[in-house]
């Protein structure tokens, strides 16, 4: 009997500048082949703000003020721990977006395109057909800079069988 089950913390940060996303075009690992924020595991004696800045400065060679935004909570059929991912946001950056190992950056556009008017819109729309199946839920959310949490229970087939999503009210 085991009192309680298995987390494993991850991190996740967009950055969000003049209406546009930085998204990275995932090369390696989870996730692999899709664009999300960057991020990965908290290593152990770190805290999730310290690996989020961490992350996002080896995989796009920026460094940033990030701003905690949001909590994704995962669990997958056959997989024995869960997936918590503390999300961030950064509006600023220093340094140069670089293409790295594990991520090609490219930056989106952030507000919904309304076709008449972006007759040749400068940035392509956020790619949800190339990205996790929970991030239209919530990235939303973190484009408005609105708290928010969520949890997905993802089936074998990594298909989302349960989900709930909520805003943190102001307070
Ligand atoms: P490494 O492979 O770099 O970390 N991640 C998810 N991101 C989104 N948007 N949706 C999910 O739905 C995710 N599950 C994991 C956390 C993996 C990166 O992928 C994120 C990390 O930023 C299930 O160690």
């Amino acid at each position: 009997w085991m009192p309680f089950e298995q987390v494993k913390l991850y991190t996740n940060a967009f950055v969000l500048q003049d209406n546009k996303i930085l998204l990275g075009y995932k090369k390696r690992g989870l996730g692999k082949d899709l664009y999300n924020g960057f991020g990965g595991k908290v290593e152990p004696g770190e805290t999730s703000a310290e690996a989020a800045v961490r992350e996002l400065q080896e995989e796009a060679g920026i460094t940033a003020t990030l701003r905690h935004c949001g909590v994704l909570f995962f669990t997958v059929t056959d997989i024995p721990y869960a997936f918590h991912v503390d999300v961030y946001i950064a509006s600023e950056y220093s340094g140069t977006i670089i293409e790295t190992e594990e991520m090609r950056p490219q930056w989106f556009s952030a507000t919904q395109s309304t076709s008449e008017m972006d007759v040749t819109p400068e940035f392509l729309p956020i790619p949800y057909e190339t990205m996790w199946t929970d991030d239209p839920f919530w990235l939303p959310l973190l484009i408005q800079g609105r708290p928010f949490v969520g949890r997905v229970d993802f089936g074998s087939d990594n298909c989302m069988q349960k989900w709930w999503f909520a805003e943190i009210p102001s307070s």
